[in-house]
C-alpha cells in the first residue's frame, strides 16, 4: 500500500466518527440538553431564513428533521475526510480544521436555550477524541510515507496491518459506545416522558405559609425551585426507572417482607411536609442545603405494617445503582414526618432527586438517610453493616447540626456606611430555632427578627439591622434552637460528621 489519498481521508472519517460519538456518549453522561451535532442541526434551522424553510418543508415533508440532521452529518464527514488528507502535509493545519468545527459546535450549543458552560464538556471531549484517534491512525500511514521518501520499494507490511487494526477497532469501539450512550439516552428521555405525563393523586401544590418568606433580596427564596436544589450523588448518570417498573422491598428483622410496587405506595395513606434537606459536606455559610415541600408514605406506617422485630436499630437503604445508607431506626419512628416521597414542591420527583422515591427523613443528614433511587430497606443493625459513606470515615447516626448563614450582605462587598441591613437563614430540624443573633467586629450579640416557619423541619429566615462606621468590619451570627442549645463557635470540618462554627464575613463600609 502507498499511502494513498484514500487512506487518509479515511483516517479522517473515522477518528472523525470516533469524536462525535465521544460527544454524543459524554452528552448522555452527563444529562446535557443536546448533543453538539443536534444542536448545529436546532442552529441551522434557526440560522434558515422563514421562506427558504417553508419551501424546503414543503419540498420533503416531515422528513425535513432527518434530513436536516444527515445532512448537518454529511457536511460534517466531509470536512472531517478532508482533515484527514490536510494531516498528511500539515498536521496542525488538520488539527486547526478540527478545532474550527468544535467551534462551531460549541457556538451552537451556546445559543440554544437554557445551555451552560457544562454542555461544552461533549464538544471539549469530542475533539480530544478527533485529534488522538487522528495522531493514532495516521501514525503508521506517516511511517510508511518515510520509508518510501528513505527508498523502500513498497510500503512495510507491519505498517499496512497496524493501519487497518487501528482503524477497525476505532469504528468498533465509536459504534458500541454511540448504541450504548442511545440505549441510555432513549431510556432517559421515556421516563422523562412518563415523569411529565405523571399525575399522583393527593398531592398538592406547595403554599409557602405566609410570613415565612421575608422576600429579602439576596436572602434565596424560602422555598427552594428544583431547579435550583443543590444536587449531591455519587452517579455519574441518574438510574431512569419507569414508575411502573420500580419495586421497593422491605425485609430483614420484620414479620412480614413488604414487596411494593409504586402504584400500591401511593395508594397507601399519605403525609406532605416542608423539610429542609443539607448536605453533611456543607462548609459554614455553605449553600448544600434547599427547603421542599414533599408528598409520601410515612416510613413509620410502612415499617408498622411490617413488623419490626426486637433487636433491630437500623435501617440499611439501598438505592437502584447500588449506593447505600444506614438510618438509626429509632429517628425514623419516633413521630417526625420521615417518609418515602413522591413528590417535590408538588411535582413527580425530579429524576436527578431520586424519582420515583427517596426517602426524606427530617433531623438527618442526607447521606444517612435522603437515599434517592430507593428500591430496597433492609431492618436490621448497625453493627451488621457499614454503608457507603461510613465505610469511607464519616459518622455513622448524621444527625443535623444547628446552623445558621449570613445571605446578605455578600462576603467581601462594599456597603453603605450607617445603618446595614443584614439577612440570612438558619436550621435545627427536628428541633427548630429559637433565636439568631448577630454581631458586629466580635461585639455583643444583638437580636435578630424571625419570620415564622409552619414547622420546626425547615430553615427560618431571619433579619438584622447593625451600624457600620466607614471602614472594614466582620459580621457574624449564630442561632439558639428550641432546646435553648446556643450554636457552638468552635470550628469544625465537615469530616466526619458535619462542619461547626460561626459564619463569618467581612464587608467595607464607606
Ligand atoms: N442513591 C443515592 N442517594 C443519595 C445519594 C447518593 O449518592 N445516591 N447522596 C445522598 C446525599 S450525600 C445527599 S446530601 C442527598 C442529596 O439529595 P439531593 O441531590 O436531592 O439534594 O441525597 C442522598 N441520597
Ligand atoms: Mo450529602
Amino acid at each position: 500500500m502507498s499511502t494513498s489519498t484514500r487512506a487518509w481521508s479515511l483516517a479522517g472519517l473515522v477518528a472523525g466518527g470516533a469524536g462525535l460519538s465521544a460527544s454524543y456518549v459524554v452528552a448522555t453522561l452527563l444529562a446535557v440538553r443536546e448533543s453538539p451535532v443536534v444542536a448545529v442541526a436546532g442552529g441551522v434551522v434557526s440560522l434558515t431564513p422563514g421562506p427558504v424553510a417553508e419551501f424546503l418543508i414543503g419540498l420533503v415533508g416531515r422528513a425535513d428533521k432527518p434530513l436536516l440532521l444527515g445532512g448537518v452529518v454529511l457536511v460534517v464527514l466531509v470536512v472531517l475526510a478532508w482533515s484527514g488528507r490536510l494531516a498528511r502535509r500539515r498536521w496542525w493545519a488538520a488539527v486547526a480544521v478540527l478545532a474550527a468545527l468544535a467551534v462551531v459546535g460549541g457556538i451552537a450549543v451556546l445559543a440554544r436555550r437554557g445551555t451552560g458552560v457544562v454542555d461544552l464538556v461533549p464538544v471539549a471531549a469530542g475533539l480530544l477524541v478527533w485529534v488522538g484517534t487522528l495522531s493514532v491512525l495516521t501514525e503508521p500511514l506517516r511511517r510508511t510515507e518515510e520509508a518510501l521518501a528513505a527508498g523502500a520499494s513498497e510500503a512495510p507490511a507491519s505498517s499496512r496491518r497496524t493501519f487497518l487494526i487501528g482503524t477497525g477497532a476505532v469504528v468498533g469501539v465509536s459504534a458500541v459506545a454511540a448504541l450504548a450512550g442511545r440505549l441510555a439516552g432513549s431510556g432517559r428521555r421515556a421516563v422523562e416522558q412518563s415523569r411529565a405525563l405523571l399525575r399522583i393523586p393527593r398531592v398538592s401544590e406547595p403554599a409557602v405559609p405566609a410570613g415565612a418568606d421575608l422576600g429579602i433580596e439576596g436572602v434565596p427564596p424560602w422555598m427552594t425551585p428544583v431547579e435550583d436544589f443543590y444536587r449531591i450523588d455519587t452517579s455519574l448518570a441518574p438510574p431512569a426507572i419507569e414508575p411502573g417498573a420500580w419495586r421497593l422491598r422491605v425485609h430483614g428483622l420484620v414479620d412480614r417482607e413488604l414487596d411494593l410496587g409504586f402504584d400500591d405506595l401511593v395508594a397507601r395513606e399519605r403525609t406532605e411536609s416542608w423539610v429542609t434537606l443539607n448536605c453533611v459536606s456543607n462548609p459554614v455559610g455553605g449553600t448544600l442545603v434547599g427547603n421542599a415541600w414533599w408528598s409520601g408514605v410515612r416510613l413509620a406506617d410502612l415499617l408498622e405494617e411490617a413488623g419490626v422485630q426486637d433487636g433491630a436499630d437500623a435501617l440499611l437503604q439501598t438505592s437502584e445503582d447500588g449506593w447505600t445508607c444506614g438510618t438509626p431506626l429509632s429517628v425514623v419512628t419516633d413521630g417526625r414526618e420521615a417518609m418515602l416521597a413522591v413528590a417535590m414542591n408538588g411535582r413527580p420527583l425530579p429524576i436527578e432527586h431520586g424519582f420515583p422515591v427517596r426517602t426524606i427523613v427530617p433531623g438527618l443528614y442526607g447521606y444517612v438517610s435522603a437515599t434517592k433511587w430507593v428500591v430496597d430497606i433492609e431492618v436490621t443493625r448497625f453493627a451488621d453493616f457499614t454503608a457507603y459513606w461510613t465505610e469511607r470515615g464519616w459518622g455513622e447516626e448524621g444527625p443535623v447540626k444547628i446552623a445558621s448563614r449570613i445571605d446578605v450582605p455578600r462576603g467581601g462587598s462594599t456597603v453603605p456606611a450607617g445603618r446595614v441591613r443584614m439577612g440570612g437563614t438558619a436550621w435545627a430540624q427536628g428541633i427548630g430555632i429559637e433565636a439568631v443573633e448577630v454581631a458586629v467586629d466580635g461585639g455583643a450579640w444583638q437580636a435578630a427578627e424571625l419570620a415564622s416557619v409552619p414547622n420546626e423541619d425547615c430553615w427560618v429566615q431571619w433579619l438584622a439591622e447593625v451600624d457600620l462606621s466607614a471602614g472594614r468590619h466582620q459580621l457574624r451570627v449564630r442561632a439558639t434552637d428550641a432546646d435553648g442549645e446556643v450554636q457552638t463557635g468552635v470550628l469544625r470540618d465537615v469530616l466526619p460528621d458535619g462542619a461547626t462554627g460561626w459564619h463569618t464575613i467581612d464587608v467595607t463600609a464607606d
